[in-house]
C-alpha cells in the first residue's frame, strides 16, 4: 500500500494560486450516448477509455482561486447532517452560498415559524406523528439530513429540485431550485428512519428512492420487543412529483445507500445486518451481506395487479428472499456506499469492513432477475483498496475515487484495470493515493453522477479536522476538501472548514441551474395569504389594514425600504394575531425583515413575497417591531409599535 502513499504536505496553496489559467471551457465530456433502442442511457467502457483524449488540455493544476467579483463555476448542495438544512457552496472557491433551513428551524428566515414554513413542515405527517406532536411545538424541532440529491431528466441535472432524507425523523423534502426554498416535506409510513436517498436517472425523476435503514415491528405498536425476526425494512419509492409515496418494498436486512441506473430500471440498495440482529456484535456476524436489487418495472406491474398488502395506506410488495421482485447479490460484510459510474454499467457497492469495493455490471441484471445467472455472476471485479472504502466518485474517464476511511485517504483506481485484475490479468488497478484530514465519509467529482462528468475536481468530505484549523474547543468543524483531479496524479488544493455535519453533497454545473432573484407574485410558496387577504377583501401589495374576527386578528402591512406601511396598529391581549408582510421592493437582493421584541418573532420578506406569522398576544404593553434584514441607510429607523391592551376583567 506504501508504494501508493502520497502525502500532499509539499503542496502549498500559495504556489498554487495564481500560476495557472483556469481551465478553458467547461467541457462536459462524457463518454455515453442515449442508445436508440430504448434501453436508456449506456456507453461502451472504450467510449469512455475514448473520451479522455477529447478533454481540453489542462495546465498541471487547475485554478481553484475565484477573484473578487467573480463567480464559481459550480453550485454544490451540500447536506449538514444533523443541522438539518441544506447548504449551497460555490466550487472550486469553496465559498458557502446559501443555507436552506429544511428539517431544522431558522433564527434568519423564520422557518418553522412563519405560516407558510409551518404548512409545509406539517402538512406531510403522519397522522399519529401530528398527535405525538401537538403539545410540542406541532412539527420536529430537529433533523438529520444525508443526501440532497437533484432532479433528472435523461441522465443528467434537470434544475428542477433537490431532494434529501431526514435520518432522524424519516422524512423526505424537496427544494425548489427556482427559489432555493423547501416546499414538500413528507413522512414515510412504514419506514423507520430513512437513511440512503438517490432518485431516478433515467428517463427522469420520476421516483425518489428512500432506503428503510432500521428494521422494525410492523405494525409498530409496542407488543413486540423480542421477536425481533419479525422486524421489517422497508424501501420506499416516493413521486417526485406528487412527493407521495408510489411503493414500498419489504425486504431482509437493513438498507444503507442506494442508487439507480441510466436505463430507468432498477435500483440497488448495500444492506448490512443480514444477520438481523439487534446490536452490533450480531450485526456484524456473518461474513457477507448483500446487494439488494429492485426490479422497478416487475415492481410497478405488482401495484397494477394488486400484488401487494396495503400497510398506512400505501401498497407494500414482499421483496424478501424468494422475491421477483428483487435479487440479493452477495458482498463483504457491511458494504456502505452505493455508486454508479457514468459509463451507465458499473455500479459499485463499497466494502467500509473488508478493504475492497464490489464492482457489478447492471447489464447482467436482465439475466439475473430470468434466473440465467447466478448472483455473483453480476459481479465484475473486486479490488482491494485500502482500509475501509466507504463511497465512490467518478471521472468520466474511468477511473473511481474511493474514500478510505480509516486509512484518511482516497484511493483512485481504473476500473478497467480491476476488472482485468479480476480475470486473473497481473495488473494493478491503483493509479494514485492521497491522504486526505482526516477520515473522510463521501466524497463527490463535478457532475460525476451523471453522464456528463467532467473529470476536474473532488471534495473530499472529512469527519475529523483535529489540527487542521484554530483550534476552536472540544467540538471541531469537519473539513471539505478540494481536490484537483484532473491529471494522472490528485492535487489537494483547500481546506474547508464546515459545522456539523456534510455527508453528501452533488456539484452541479452552474449552467444547469437557473433561479429567480424576485419572487412571482403568483408563487403558490403564500397563496394562502393570497387567498386570505382576498376573503378579506385587501389588497396584499397596497392596503395595511387590521381586521377583527373574533378573537382573531389579521394585520396586513408591506414593506418598502426604510418603511413599513404600518407605523402602529392594536391588539387586544390573548387575541390570536396574524401579521403578513408583503415587500413591495422591486429590487434585487433588497430583502426585508420582520421581527417583534420580546415577543420571539422573526421572519424573512424577499423582494415581492409575502410572509406571515401567527402567534397569541399573551403580554400586554407596547412592542416595537423593526426591520432585521440590513436594506436601507434608514434601517434601523424601519420599525413600528404593537400595542396589547390589556384584558379587562
Ligand atoms: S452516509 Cu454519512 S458518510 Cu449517511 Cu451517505 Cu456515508
Ligand atoms: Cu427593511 Cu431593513
Amino acid at each position: 500500500m506504501t508504494d501508493h502513499n502520497k502525502d500532499s504536505k509539499g503542496v502549498s496553496r500559495r504556489t498554487l494560486l495564481g500560476t495557472t489559467a483556469a481551465a478553458a471551457g467547461v467541457g462536459l465530456a462524457g463518454g455515453i450516448a442515449l442508445t436508440g433502442d430504448g434501453t436508456g442511457l449506456i456507453a461502451t467502457a472504450e467510449a469512455q477509455t475514448k473520451a479522455a483524449p477529447t478533454l481540453p488540455a489542462r495546465p498541471a493544476i487547475q485554478k481553484a482561486e475565484v477573484a473578487p467579483g467573480e463567480l464559481d463555476e459550480y453550485y454544490t448542495f451540500f447536506s449538514s447532517g444533523q443541522t438539518g438544512e441544506l447548504r449551497i457552496v460555490g466550487l472550486p472557491s469553496m465559498r458557502e452560498l446559501m443555507r436552506v433551513p429544511v428539517f431544522n428551524r431558522c433564527s434568519a428566515t423564520g422557518w418553522g415559524l412563519t405560516n407558510e414554513s409551518l404548512k409545509i413542515l406539517t402538512e406531510g405527517l403522519l397522522p399519529e406523528s401530528r398527535e405525538f406532536l401537538k403539545t410540542r411545538g406541532g412539527t420536529y424541532m430537529n433533523g438529520d439530513l444525508h443526501h440532497p440529491h437533484l432532479s433528472f431528466t435523461e441522465g443528467t441535472y434537470d434544475g428542477r429540485y433537490a431532494f434529501m432524507n431526514d435520518k432522524a425523523n424519516t422524512r423526505v423534502a424537496r427544494v425548489r431550485l427556482d427559489v432555493m426554498k423547501c416546499d414538500k416535506i413528507i413522512q414515510l409510513p412504514n419506514q423507520h428512519t430513512v437513511h440512503g436517498l438517490r432518485v431516478q436517472k433515467y428517463p427522469r425523476t420520476g421516483y425518489v428512492f428512500c432506503n428503510g435503514e432500521d428494521r422494525v415491528p410492523l405494525p409498530n405498536d409496542g407488543s413486540n420487543l423480542d421477536k425481533t425476526k419479525d422486524y421489517h425494512a422497508i424501501f420506499t419509492a416516493v413521486d417526485g412529483d406528487t412527493m407521495k409515496v408510489a411503493w414500498q418494498v419489504m425486504v431482509d436486512g437493513n438498507l444503507d445507500n442506494v442508487d439507480a441506473d441510466y436505463q430507468g430500471k432498477y435500483a440497488f440498495a448495500t444492506c448490512y445486518n443480514s444477520e438481523e440482529g439487534v446490536n452490533a456484535a450480531e450485526m456484524t456476524a456473518n461474513e457477507q451481506d448483500w446487494v439488494v436489487i429492485f426490479n422497478i418495472k416487475r415492481i410497478e406491474e405488482a401495484v397494477k395487479k394488486g400484488d401487494f398488502k396495503e400497510m398506512g395506506g400505501v401498497p407494500v410488495i414482499d421483496g424478501r428472499h424468494g422475491s421477483r421482485y428483487t435479487r440479493y447479490v452477495p458482498v463483504s460484510n457491511s458494504p456502505h456506499g452505493m455508486n454508479t459510474a457514468p459509463d451507465g454499467i458499473h455500479i459499485v457497492a463499497n466494502g467500509k469492513l473488508s478493504p475492497t469495493v464490489t464492482v457489478m455490471d447492471v447489464r447482467k441484471f436482465d439475466d439475473l432477475f430470468d434466473d440465467k445467472i447466478k448472483p455473483r455472476d453480476v459481479v465484475v471485479a473486486e479490488p482491494q483498496l485500502g482500509l475501509g472504502p466507504l463511497h465512490t466518485a467518478y471521472d468520466g474517464r474511468g477511473n473511481a475515487y474511493t474514500t478510505l476511511f480509516l486509512d484518511s485517504q482516497i484511493c483512485k483506481w481504473n476500473i478497467d484495470l480491476a476488472k482485468r485484475a479480476f480475470k486473473g490479468e497481473k495488473v494493478d488497478p491503483i493509479i494514485d493515493k492521497i491522504d486526505v484530514h482526516y477520515q473522510p465519509g463521501h466524497n463527490h467529482s463535478s457532475m460525476g453522477q451523471t453522464k456528463e462528468a467532467d473529470g476536474k475536481w473532488l471534495i473530499s468530505l472529512n469527519k475529523f479536522s483535529k489540527d487542521r484549523f484554530l483550534n476552536v474547543g472540544p467540538l471541531k468543524p469537519e473539513n471539505d476538501q478540494l481536490i484537483d483531479i484532473s491529471g494522472e496524479k490528485m492535487k489537494l488544493i483547500h481546506d474547508g472548514p464546515s459545522f456539523a455535519e456534510p455527508h453528501d453533497a452533488t456539484i452541479v454545473h452552474r449552467s444547469k441551474i437557473n433561479p429567480i432573484s424576485i419572487w412571482n407574485r403568483a408563487d403558490p410558496m403564500f397563496e394562502d395569504a393570497v387567498k386570505q387577504a382576498k376573503l378579506d377583501g385587501v389588497k396584499l401589495e397596497s392596503d395595511s389594514k387590521v381586521i377583527r374576527d373574533g378573537d382573531k386578528v389579521r394585520v396586513y402591512m408591506t414593506s418598502q425600504a426604510p418603511a413599513f406601511s404600518l407605523e402602529k396598529f392594536q391588539v387586544k391581549q390573548g387575541d390570536k394575531v396574524t401579521v403578513y408582510v408583503t415587500n413591495i421592493d422591486d429590487v434585487e437582493d433588497l430583502t426585508h425583515g420582520f421581527s417583534i421584541v420580546n415577543y420571539g418573532i422573526q421572519m424573512e420578506v424577499a423582494p415581492q413575497a409575502t410572509a406571515s406569522v401567527t402567534f397569541s398576544a399573551d403580554r400586554a404593553g407596547v412592542y416595537w417591531y423593526y426591520c432585521s434584514w440590513f436594506c436601507h441607510a434608514m434601517h434601523m429607523e424601519m420599525k413600528g409599535r404593537m400595542l396589547v391592551e390589556p384584558k379587562t376583567v
